[in-house]
């Protein structure tokens, strides 16, 4: 904690520290909550073998906040008046801590599904009078599925640490998904406008107000950048429709919520509708099959090269994982396309 508790001498803060403690369960960053005598706030270690370039983080976040709107959380700038700070080994940045609000980890009625919806249409929204070619990519080919694909040939042939052969039923079933990638080139190639994108729209990335679950802000705002709507309408699709968590042992409890993908898509449009192209409100659905896809073709690469990326709280938890998001994408295929897509599919 003693490491925290010095990055934070950095901020402008003004009240006394009272207590800070880790928080909340992302794959990549480590948070903490900061109680101080004049309000709360979070403090986060920010990954930087993930998140190389600290440059483009700054300049993102900058984009952001000129817009000012409040979809976003208030972030605390540090006495240089930059929002990110840089010790000898980390980056750190400070947010305030939203009262009366919660993040949730699985959606469990239509009603807080459609409000997670709206916000991050709010988000899709407020950021369409932006330029995406301003903003950097703060991983390069985050959401190129392409490369996610190439990554995960290298993984088999290097086969480091021996899992090859207990996975092949992954990747028999990652190989028979293919087509997702040529027919998400084909979109592209039709006009699929890039555009401001969150590129994280996992249902954790949101705050609501306790009680209400009134969309409060957006968090986690750190991949934000140049990406199709596919990524932040598909994501939300891969960790909305199904009440189960990504890492859950029992298989047979993931399933594709009556109701969830109608309240989601009326949340979603009726934020953002008008700022969006009638490819892209066509191609929506697409989105969840294509971001379920990558993202099972990134735990199982990562499983194969013995977990180096994701945190891990159990050996075979990317197995798990990758396992789960076919298993999802199987269900949205079969439940959600087999009626209104043509046979290639
Ligand atoms: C990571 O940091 P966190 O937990 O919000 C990952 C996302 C994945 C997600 C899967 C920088 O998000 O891309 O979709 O895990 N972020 C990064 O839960 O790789
Ligand atoms: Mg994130």
């Amino acid at each position: 904690m003693n490491i925290a508790l010095e990055a934070l001498k950095a901020f402008q803060l003004e009240g006394a520290i009272e207590k800070v403690a880790p928080f909340g369960s992302g794959h990549i960053n480590d948070t903490y909550k900061v109680e101080s005598s004049c309000g709360n706030y979070l403090l986060q270690k920010v990954n930087t073998k993930v998140f190389q370039n600290t440059e483009t983080l700054e300049n993102n976040l900058n984009l952001l906040q000129s817009l000012q709107s409040n979809v976003f959380a208030k972030h605390i700038t540090t006495k240089n008046g930059v929002c990110f700070h840089l010790d000898q080994a980390s980056c750190w940045k400070l947010q305030e801590f939203v009262l009366n609000a919660y993040g949730p980890t699985t959606a469990n009625n239509l009603t807080l599904v459609e409000e997670v919806g709206r916000g991050f249409g709010m988000f899709t929204q407020v950021t369409s009078t932006l330029d995406a070619t301003i903003f950097d990519e703060a991983i390069p080919n985050f959401h190129s599925l392409k490369w996610r694909l190439e990554q995960l040939d290298e993984a088999v042939s290097l086969n480091k640490v021996s899992r090859v052969d207990d996975s092949k039923k992954l990747i028999d079933q990652v190989n028979a998904f293919s087509w997702i990638a040529d027919h998400f080139n084909k979109l592209v190639e039709n006009g699929l406008p890039l555009r401001v994108c969150h590129n994280d729209t996992k249902i954790d990335n949101i705050l609501l107000t306790e009680d209400s679950d009134e969309f409060r802000h957006v968090i986690d705002l750190d991949t934000t950048g140049p990406g199709y709507v596919l990524s932040d309408f598909g994501d939300m699709m891969r960790t909305l429709l199904s009440p189960t968590k990504e890492a859950e042992v029992n298989e047979s409890k993931i399933e594709i919520r009556e109701g969830y993908l109608n309240a989601l898509k009326s949340g979603y449009l009726s934020a953002c509708e008008e700022s969006l192209s009638p490819l892209e409100i066509e191609n929506l659905e697409f989105g969840g099959l294509y971001m379920t896809y990558m993202q099972a073709v990134r735990f199982l690469a990562d499983y194969l090269n013995g977990d180096t990326y994701y945190k891990i709280s159990f050996p075979e938890e990317n197995y798990v994982r990758a396992r789960n998001q076919l298993t999802l994408l199987r269900l949205m295929h079969t439940q959600i396309f087999n009626h209104k897509t043509d046979s290639n599919w």
